[in-house]
Protein backbone atom coordinates (compact mmCIF):
# COMPACT_ATOMS: atom_id res chain seq x y z
CA UNK A 1 0.00 0.00 0.00
CA UNK A 2 1.30 3.30 -1.07
CA UNK A 3 2.50 6.16 1.59
CA UNK A 4 -0.52 8.07 0.92
CA UNK A 5 -2.45 5.53 1.47
CA UNK A 6 -0.96 4.15 4.83
CA UNK A 7 -0.83 7.64 5.84
CA UNK A 8 -4.91 8.42 5.10
CA UNK A 9 -5.89 5.18 6.70
CA UNK A 10 -3.12 5.41 10.06
CA UNK A 11 -4.96 8.71 10.63
CA UNK A 12 -8.15 7.22 10.15
CA UNK A 13 -7.28 4.41 12.21
CA UNK A 14 -6.00 6.42 14.70
CA UNK A 15 -8.79 9.09 15.34
CA UNK A 16 -10.43 5.80 15.64
CA UNK A 17 -8.68 4.71 18.24
CA UNK A 18 -8.28 8.25 20.20
CA UNK A 19 -11.76 8.14 20.24
CA UNK A 20 -11.73 5.03 22.39
CA UNK A 21 -13.60 2.73 19.90
CA UNK A 22 -11.20 -0.51 19.28
CA UNK A 23 -12.50 -1.14 15.96
CA UNK A 24 -10.70 -1.36 12.78
CA UNK A 25 -11.46 1.64 10.24
CA UNK A 26 -11.38 -0.43 6.96
CA UNK A 27 -10.80 -3.79 6.07
CA UNK A 28 -7.69 -4.94 4.88
CA UNK A 29 -7.57 -3.23 1.14
CA UNK A 30 -6.30 -3.93 -2.27
CA UNK A 31 -3.18 -1.81 -3.32
CA UNK A 32 -4.02 0.74 -6.18
CA UNK A 33 -2.98 -1.13 -9.65
CA UNK A 34 0.55 0.14 -10.44
CA UNK A 35 0.22 3.36 -12.10
CA UNK A 36 1.63 2.74 -15.88
CA UNK A 37 2.16 4.77 -19.40
CA UNK A 38 4.56 7.59 -20.43
CA UNK A 39 4.07 11.02 -19.34
CA UNK A 40 2.27 12.64 -21.72
CA UNK A 41 3.25 16.24 -23.33
CA UNK A 42 3.30 18.94 -21.59
CA UNK A 43 -0.16 21.14 -22.47
CA UNK A 44 -0.29 23.70 -19.00
CA UNK A 45 -1.37 23.22 -15.77
CA UNK A 46 -4.61 22.37 -14.16
CA UNK A 47 -5.59 22.28 -10.45
CA UNK A 48 -8.96 20.00 -10.38
CA UNK A 49 -11.27 20.85 -7.36
CA UNK A 50 -13.40 17.79 -7.29
CA UNK A 51 -16.03 17.59 -4.12
CA UNK A 52 -17.72 14.26 -2.45
CA UNK A 53 -20.52 13.36 -0.41
CA UNK A 54 -18.60 10.26 1.83
CA UNK A 55 -16.08 10.16 4.06
CA UNK A 56 -12.08 9.64 3.87
CA UNK A 57 -12.40 5.90 4.59
CA UNK A 58 -14.96 5.45 1.61
CA UNK A 59 -13.93 3.82 -1.23
CA UNK A 60 -15.30 6.66 -3.17
CA UNK A 61 -12.73 9.14 -1.72
CA UNK A 62 -9.53 6.78 -1.35
CA UNK A 63 -10.79 5.78 -5.58
CA UNK A 64 -10.31 9.59 -5.98
CA UNK A 65 -7.29 10.34 -4.56
CA UNK A 66 -5.97 7.57 -6.99
CA UNK A 67 -7.76 9.30 -9.82
CA UNK A 68 -5.18 12.28 -8.79
CA UNK A 69 -2.71 10.20 -8.43
CA UNK A 70 -2.66 9.18 -11.97
CA UNK A 71 -3.13 12.51 -13.40
CA UNK A 72 -0.65 13.45 -11.26
CA UNK A 73 2.10 11.26 -11.86
CA UNK A 74 1.11 11.20 -16.42
CA UNK A 75 1.89 15.25 -16.29
CA UNK A 76 4.56 15.51 -14.08
CA UNK A 77 2.83 17.60 -11.70
CA UNK A 78 1.16 19.75 -14.10
CA UNK A 79 -2.37 18.28 -13.32
CA UNK A 80 -3.50 18.22 -9.64
CA UNK A 81 -6.57 16.88 -7.89
CA UNK A 82 -7.55 18.31 -4.12
CA UNK A 83 -10.71 16.10 -3.10
CA UNK A 84 -12.85 17.67 -0.62
CA UNK A 85 -15.30 14.30 0.75
CA UNK A 86 -18.00 14.72 3.52
CA UNK A 87 -20.15 16.74 1.58
CA UNK A 88 -18.82 19.63 2.99
CA UNK A 89 -18.81 21.77 -0.98
CA UNK A 90 -22.35 20.82 -1.00
CA UNK A 91 -24.54 17.70 -1.72
CA UNK A 92 -24.94 15.91 -4.70
CA UNK A 93 -27.25 18.11 -6.33
CA UNK A 94 -26.10 21.24 -5.19
CA UNK A 95 -22.37 20.28 -6.56
CA UNK A 96 -23.79 18.94 -9.87
CA UNK A 97 -25.12 22.75 -10.07
CA UNK A 98 -21.54 24.15 -9.65
CA UNK A 99 -20.33 21.81 -12.45
CA UNK A 100 -22.54 23.34 -14.53
CA UNK A 101 -21.76 27.09 -13.18
CA UNK A 102 -17.72 26.12 -13.21
CA UNK A 103 -17.22 26.87 -10.12
CA UNK A 104 -16.22 23.46 -9.26
CA UNK A 105 -14.17 21.15 -11.32
CA UNK A 106 -15.53 17.09 -10.54
CA UNK A 107 -17.78 15.25 -8.24
CA UNK A 108 -18.60 12.34 -7.93
CA UNK A 109 -23.03 11.81 -7.24
CA UNK A 110 -25.08 8.82 -7.09
CA UNK A 111 -26.81 8.32 -10.69
CA UNK A 112 -29.97 8.67 -8.35
CA UNK A 113 -29.27 12.23 -8.29
CA UNK A 114 -28.75 12.83 -12.02
CA UNK A 115 -31.89 11.30 -13.56
CA UNK A 116 -33.14 14.74 -14.17
CA UNK A 117 -30.50 15.29 -16.62
CA UNK A 118 -30.94 11.85 -17.93
CA UNK A 119 -33.96 10.47 -17.65
CA UNK A 120 -32.91 6.57 -18.56
CA UNK A 121 -30.81 6.44 -15.42
CA UNK A 122 -33.79 5.87 -13.44
CA UNK A 123 -33.56 2.31 -14.56
CA UNK A 124 -31.22 1.77 -11.96
CA UNK A 125 -33.26 2.97 -9.61
CA UNK A 126 -35.96 0.27 -9.86
CA UNK A 127 -35.85 -2.12 -7.23
CA UNK A 128 -34.33 -5.59 -7.34
CA UNK A 129 -32.90 -5.05 -11.08
CA UNK A 130 -29.42 -6.07 -10.63
CA UNK A 131 -29.10 -9.41 -8.98
CA UNK A 132 -25.54 -9.33 -7.79
CA UNK A 133 -22.46 -7.52 -8.50
CA UNK A 134 -21.22 -9.25 -11.35
CA UNK A 135 -24.84 -8.15 -13.37
CA UNK A 136 -24.47 -4.80 -12.24
CA UNK A 137 -20.57 -4.61 -13.22
CA UNK A 138 -21.76 -5.61 -16.58
CA UNK A 139 -24.53 -3.50 -17.12
CA UNK A 140 -22.38 -0.50 -15.92
CA UNK A 141 -19.87 -1.75 -18.07
CA UNK A 142 -22.52 -2.38 -21.34
CA UNK A 143 -23.19 0.17 -24.17
CA UNK A 144 -26.34 0.76 -23.30
CA UNK A 145 -24.71 2.47 -19.89
CA UNK A 146 -22.16 4.22 -22.46
CA UNK A 147 -25.32 5.77 -24.41
CA UNK A 148 -26.59 7.41 -21.01
CA UNK A 149 -23.09 8.66 -20.54
CA UNK A 150 -22.98 10.28 -23.48
CA UNK A 151 -26.48 11.59 -22.98
CA UNK A 152 -24.96 14.29 -20.75
CA UNK A 153 -23.24 15.66 -23.52
CA UNK A 154 -24.45 20.09 -23.43
CA UNK A 155 -25.70 19.55 -19.94
CA UNK A 156 -22.45 21.16 -18.66
CA UNK A 157 -21.38 17.65 -17.46
CA UNK A 158 -19.08 15.59 -18.96
CA UNK A 159 -19.59 12.03 -17.63
CA UNK A 160 -16.61 9.64 -17.29
CA UNK A 161 -17.22 6.51 -15.55
CA UNK A 162 -19.41 4.84 -13.31
CA UNK A 163 -18.62 3.32 -10.34
CA UNK A 164 -20.10 1.28 -6.89
CA UNK A 165 -22.06 3.29 -4.49
CA UNK A 166 -23.31 -0.55 -4.00
CA UNK A 167 -26.88 -2.14 -2.65
CA UNK A 168 -28.77 -0.73 -0.48
CA UNK A 169 -29.52 -1.54 3.21
CA UNK A 170 -32.37 -0.33 5.44
CA UNK A 171 -31.46 1.18 8.49
CA UNK A 172 -33.65 2.88 11.25
CA UNK A 173 -33.56 3.93 14.98
CA UNK A 174 -37.07 2.67 15.82
CA UNK A 175 -37.66 -1.25 15.68
CA UNK A 176 -36.21 -4.28 14.08
CA UNK A 177 -37.52 -4.33 10.67
CA UNK A 178 -38.32 -8.27 8.90
CA UNK A 179 -40.73 -7.20 6.36
CA UNK A 180 -43.12 -5.21 4.67
CA UNK A 181 -45.39 -4.84 7.41
CA UNK A 182 -42.77 -3.99 9.70
CA UNK A 183 -41.73 -0.74 7.79
CA UNK A 184 -45.19 -0.19 7.86
CA UNK A 185 -46.59 -0.39 11.45
CA UNK A 186 -49.22 -2.47 11.86
CA UNK A 187 -50.04 -0.84 15.48
CA UNK A 188 -47.75 1.85 14.98
CA UNK A 189 -46.76 4.52 12.17
CA UNK A 190 -45.03 3.71 9.34
CA UNK A 191 -41.38 4.40 9.83
CA UNK A 192 -40.12 7.97 8.35
CA UNK A 193 -37.56 6.98 5.78
CA UNK A 194 -35.28 9.37 4.41
CA UNK A 195 -34.84 8.53 1.03
CA UNK A 196 -32.73 10.39 -2.16
CA UNK A 197 -34.19 12.99 -3.99
CA UNK A 198 -35.54 10.44 -6.66
CA UNK A 199 -39.12 9.71 -7.37
CA UNK A 200 -38.32 5.88 -7.77
CA UNK A 201 -37.06 6.01 -4.27
CA UNK A 202 -39.98 7.54 -3.20
CA UNK A 203 -42.12 5.17 -4.93
CA UNK A 204 -40.32 2.23 -3.42
CA UNK A 205 -40.70 3.43 0.47
CA UNK A 206 -44.31 4.45 -0.59
CA UNK A 207 -44.86 1.23 -1.58
CA UNK A 208 -43.29 -0.24 1.99
CA UNK A 209 -45.99 1.88 4.01
CA UNK A 210 -42.67 3.86 4.85
CA UNK A 211 -43.70 7.68 5.15
CA UNK A 212 -40.79 8.41 2.73
CA UNK A 213 -38.49 11.98 2.81
CA UNK A 214 -36.47 13.43 0.84
CA UNK A 215 -33.18 14.94 1.92
CA UNK A 216 -29.90 15.81 0.92
CA UNK A 217 -26.77 13.68 2.38
CA UNK A 218 -25.18 16.18 3.92
CA UNK A 219 -28.23 16.88 6.32
CA UNK A 220 -29.18 13.30 7.22
CA UNK A 221 -26.77 12.47 10.04
CA UNK A 222 -27.97 15.34 12.19
CA UNK A 223 -32.00 14.62 11.20
CA UNK A 224 -31.31 10.87 12.52
CA UNK A 225 -29.61 12.06 15.48
CA UNK A 226 -32.74 14.65 15.89
CA UNK A 227 -35.32 12.23 15.21
CA UNK A 228 -36.31 14.04 12.26
CA UNK A 229 -36.34 10.96 10.17
CA UNK A 230 -36.44 7.04 11.74
CA UNK A 231 -34.39 5.75 9.15
CA UNK A 232 -32.24 5.60 6.01
CA UNK A 233 -31.16 3.61 3.55
CA UNK A 234 -27.76 3.23 2.26
CA UNK A 235 -24.85 0.72 1.59
CA UNK A 236 -23.39 -0.99 4.46
CA UNK A 237 -20.03 1.33 3.62
CA UNK A 238 -21.99 4.16 3.83
CA UNK A 239 -23.32 3.18 6.79
CA UNK A 240 -20.00 2.39 8.45
CA UNK A 241 -17.78 5.35 7.19
CA UNK A 242 -20.67 8.16 7.91
CA UNK A 243 -20.74 6.62 11.54
CA UNK A 244 -24.55 6.18 11.09
CA UNK A 245 -24.63 3.38 13.64
CA UNK A 246 -24.42 6.24 15.91
CA UNK A 247 -27.97 7.41 15.74
CA UNK A 248 -29.25 4.09 14.26
CA UNK A 249 -29.89 0.87 16.03
CA UNK A 250 -31.10 -1.61 13.79
CA UNK A 251 -30.15 -2.77 9.98
CA UNK A 252 -31.81 -4.44 7.08
CA UNK A 253 -30.33 -6.52 4.95
CA UNK A 254 -33.13 -5.54 1.82
CA UNK A 255 -30.23 -4.79 -1.18
CA UNK A 256 -33.23 -3.35 -2.54
CA UNK A 257 -31.61 -1.16 -4.69
CA UNK A 258 -28.00 -1.19 -6.80
CA UNK A 259 -27.04 2.41 -7.12
CA UNK A 260 -23.79 3.44 -9.47
CA UNK A 261 -22.17 5.93 -8.74
CA UNK A 262 -20.83 8.22 -11.60
CA UNK A 263 -17.34 10.42 -12.02
CA UNK A 264 -18.37 13.73 -13.21
CA UNK A 265 -16.64 16.64 -14.67
CA UNK A 266 -17.53 20.50 -15.83
CA UNK A 267 -17.61 20.63 -19.17
CA UNK A 268 -15.98 24.01 -18.81
CA UNK A 269 -13.25 22.11 -17.27
CA UNK A 270 -13.07 19.42 -20.28
CA UNK A 271 -13.28 22.07 -22.88
CA UNK A 272 -10.68 23.85 -21.39
CA UNK A 273 -8.16 20.94 -21.43
CA UNK A 274 -6.05 19.81 -24.47
CA UNK A 275 -7.03 16.21 -25.91
CA UNK A 276 -4.19 14.85 -25.02
CA UNK A 277 -5.11 15.42 -21.39
CA UNK A 278 -9.17 14.54 -21.95
CA UNK A 279 -7.60 11.15 -23.12
CA UNK A 280 -5.77 10.89 -20.07
CA UNK A 281 -8.30 12.23 -17.97
CA UNK A 282 -11.01 9.59 -19.07
CA UNK A 283 -8.14 6.77 -18.82
CA UNK A 284 -7.53 7.59 -15.36
CA UNK A 285 -11.63 7.85 -14.22
CA UNK A 286 -11.92 4.29 -15.84
CA UNK A 287 -9.36 2.81 -14.07
CA UNK A 288 -9.84 4.64 -10.37
CA UNK A 289 -13.54 3.51 -11.27
CA UNK A 290 -12.52 -0.03 -11.36
CA UNK A 291 -10.38 0.40 -8.07
CA UNK A 292 -13.55 1.94 -6.64
CA UNK A 293 -15.84 -1.08 -7.61
CA UNK A 294 -12.57 -3.59 -5.76
CA UNK A 295 -12.38 -1.81 -3.10
CA UNK A 296 -16.80 -1.43 -2.29
CA UNK A 297 -16.57 -5.17 -2.85
CA UNK A 298 -13.69 -5.51 -0.24
CA UNK A 299 -16.00 -3.05 2.08
CA UNK A 300 -19.57 -4.65 1.68
CA UNK A 301 -20.16 -7.69 3.97
CA UNK A 302 -17.08 -6.37 5.82
CA UNK A 303 -18.85 -3.25 6.76
CA UNK A 304 -22.10 -5.03 8.08
CA UNK A 305 -20.11 -7.34 9.88
CA UNK A 306 -18.39 -4.63 11.94
CA UNK A 307 -21.31 -2.50 12.25
CA UNK A 308 -22.98 -5.48 14.31
CA UNK A 309 -19.64 -6.02 16.05
CA UNK A 310 -20.16 -2.55 16.67
CA UNK A 311 -23.58 -3.42 18.41
CA UNK A 312 -26.33 -2.71 15.36
CA UNK A 313 -29.34 -4.96 15.37
CA UNK A 314 -28.90 -6.39 11.87
CA UNK A 315 -31.74 -8.66 10.17
CA UNK A 316 -30.91 -10.89 7.02
CA UNK A 317 -33.54 -11.56 5.59
CA UNK A 318 -34.50 -15.08 4.56
CA UNK A 319 -35.60 -15.86 0.68
CA UNK A 320 -39.60 -15.73 2.02
CA UNK A 321 -38.91 -12.65 3.51
CA UNK A 322 -36.77 -11.20 0.88
CA UNK A 323 -39.89 -11.95 -1.56
CA UNK A 324 -42.12 -10.29 0.85
CA UNK A 325 -40.04 -7.12 -0.26
CA UNK A 326 -40.08 -8.03 -3.68
CA UNK A 327 -43.72 -8.26 -4.08
CA UNK A 328 -44.65 -5.41 -2.35
CA UNK A 329 -42.52 -3.23 -4.74
CA UNK A 330 -43.73 -4.48 -7.57
CA UNK A 331 -45.93 -1.50 -8.04
CA UNK A 332 -43.10 0.55 -8.63
CA UNK A 333 -42.11 -1.38 -11.71
CA UNK A 334 -45.88 -1.23 -13.14
CA UNK A 335 -45.72 2.49 -12.76
CA UNK A 336 -42.18 3.53 -13.74
CA UNK A 337 -40.83 0.85 -16.51
CA UNK A 338 -43.10 2.86 -18.65
CA UNK A 339 -41.83 6.00 -17.97
CA UNK A 340 -38.41 4.71 -17.85
CA UNK A 341 -38.43 2.73 -21.16
CA UNK A 342 -39.71 -1.04 -21.51
CA UNK A 343 -37.30 -1.99 -24.60
CA UNK A 344 -34.02 -0.03 -22.22
CA UNK A 345 -35.14 -2.03 -19.27
CA UNK A 346 -35.37 -5.34 -21.58
CA UNK A 347 -31.96 -4.59 -22.91
CA UNK A 348 -30.55 -3.99 -19.18
CA UNK A 349 -32.51 -7.92 -17.85
CA UNK A 350 -31.06 -9.33 -20.75
CA UNK A 351 -27.36 -7.85 -19.95
CA UNK A 352 -28.29 -9.76 -16.74
CA UNK A 353 -29.16 -12.43 -17.71
CA UNK A 354 -25.95 -13.00 -19.99
CA UNK A 355 -24.04 -12.01 -17.20
CA UNK A 356 -25.19 -15.10 -15.53
CA UNK A 357 -24.16 -17.70 -18.01
C1 LIG B 1 -23.15 10.79 -1.46
C2 LIG B 1 -24.49 10.27 -1.91
C3 LIG B 1 -24.85 8.97 -1.19
C4 LIG B 1 -26.20 8.46 -1.67
C5 LIG B 1 -27.30 9.11 -0.83
O1 LIG B 1 -22.84 11.99 -2.11
O2 LIG B 1 -27.54 10.31 -1.05
O3 LIG B 1 -27.88 8.41 0.04
O4 LIG B 1 -26.28 7.04 -1.54
O5 LIG B 1 -23.82 8.05 -1.40
O6 LIG B 1 -24.45 10.05 -3.33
Amino acid sequence: MTTIWRNTLTFVGATTLTLGMAHAQSPELSDPPEIQGEVVGDHGSHTLRMGIGLAESSPQFLSSKYFGEILEQRTDGRIKVNVFPNSQLGDDVQMLEMLQTGTLDMTYPSSSATTGYVEELAAFDLPFLLPSREAAVAVMQSDVAQGMLDAFEGTGLKALAFSENGYRQLSNSARPVASPDDVAGLDVRGLSVRTMENPVHLAIWEALGANPTPMAFGELFSAMEQGVVDGQENPWSTILTSNFNEVQDYGTETRHVYTPFIMMLSERTWDRMAPEYQALVQEAARQSAEYEIQLSAEYDDWSRDQLAERGMDITRLDEEQLAAFQDAVQPVYEEWAPRIGEDLIAEIQKIVEESSN
